[in-house]
């Protein structure tokens, strides 16, 4: 794998680890960093074997958002054709799921990755929030869309308008987080979850991604159709006669994403 300056990537078995390396800046996104990231997310797409992409932070944070100092560069028309809002809706679409592991500050750009991927796991004492009315901007990476379909308008109306920040376990209430843990513990509980998934059949959960997200944008008997095409494709699929075989064999499946 080629060598980043702003991102560390590196892959372990089947898990593929995407790490925000800008301590200095409190992991904010240059522009530098969104292209590798786009950069490593192709690499991994393009492995067989990479079966989960994991956003993590260097340090005890994970991302405190846009670089403010770029931000003050950046034209209106820069801002019209915005990276990090189709850096985020490539990381919401990946074919492969996401997972965000976050220790400390995930904060404007920062909660809207964390928003993009699958799951979320965070320790208690990370800290959340959409300060971006405070500098005289908006959420501008799926903040007032993505995040309201997950956690619902009233609460991402109080993030906005009060600017104020909430912890992991205040985070889980409201359904952002799906597992708060320790510190210590983060990277372990974060393997494991992920080696969950990838013992599940990886175009079953390519299916099941986009069925899950196209839901709430269309009707439900369009969901219902794509819901109903996605599985009978399913059928034709290694992975279904492998995934059945090995329950009525009383084995373990072994899935070959075909
Ligand atoms: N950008 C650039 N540098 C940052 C950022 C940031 N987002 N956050 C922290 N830093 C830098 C600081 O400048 C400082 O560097 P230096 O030591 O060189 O001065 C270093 O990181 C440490 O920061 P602090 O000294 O402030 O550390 P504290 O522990 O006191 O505070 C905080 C930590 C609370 C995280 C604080 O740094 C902070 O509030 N950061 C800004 C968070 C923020 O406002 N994020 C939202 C940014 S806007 C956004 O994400 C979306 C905008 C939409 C853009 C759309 C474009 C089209």
């Amino acid at each position: 794998m080629g060598k980043f300056i702003s991102v560390t990537h590196y892959k372990e078995e089947s898990l593929y680890w995407i790490e925000l390396n800008r301590p200095e800046a409190y992991n904010a996104f240059s522009d530098e960093m969104m292209d590798e990231i786009k950069a490593a997310l192709t690499e991994a797409e393009g492995m067989k074997d990479v079966r989960v992409v994991i956003f993590s932070g260097k340090g005890k944070v994970f991302a405190s958002g846009a670089d403010i100092k770029e931000l003050n560069e950046m034209s209106p028309i820069e801002a019209l054709f915005p990276r990090m809002q189709s850096l985020y809706d490539f990381i919401y679409q990946f074919p492969k799921p996401t997972v965000a592991a976050i220790d400390g500050y995930a904060l404007g750009g920062g909660m809207e990755l964390a928003a993009a991927c699958d799951l979320r796991i965070a320790t208690g004492r990370s800290k959340f929030g959409l300060p971006e009315c405070k500098l005289g901007v908006i959420p501008g990476a799926g903040g007032t869309h993505r995040l309201v379909k997950l956690i619902g308008e009233a609460k991402v109306k109080e993030l906005v308008f009060l600017g104020d920040m909430i912890d992991g376990a205040e985070a889980e209430k409201i359904g952002f987080i799906n597992f708060v843990v320790a510190e210590t513990e983060l990277k372990e509980r974060v393997v494991d979850i992920a080696k969950k998934i990838t013992e599940k059949a990886p175009i079953a959960l390519r299916f099941a991604k986009q069925c899950i997200q196209r839901q709430a944008d269309i009707p439900q008997e369009v969901g219902m159709l794509l819901e109903n095409l996605s599985q009978a494709y399913l059928f034709s699929t290694k992975d279904k006669t492998e995934g059945v075989s090995a329950f009525i064999e009383k084995r373990k499946p072994l899935f070959s994403g075909e």
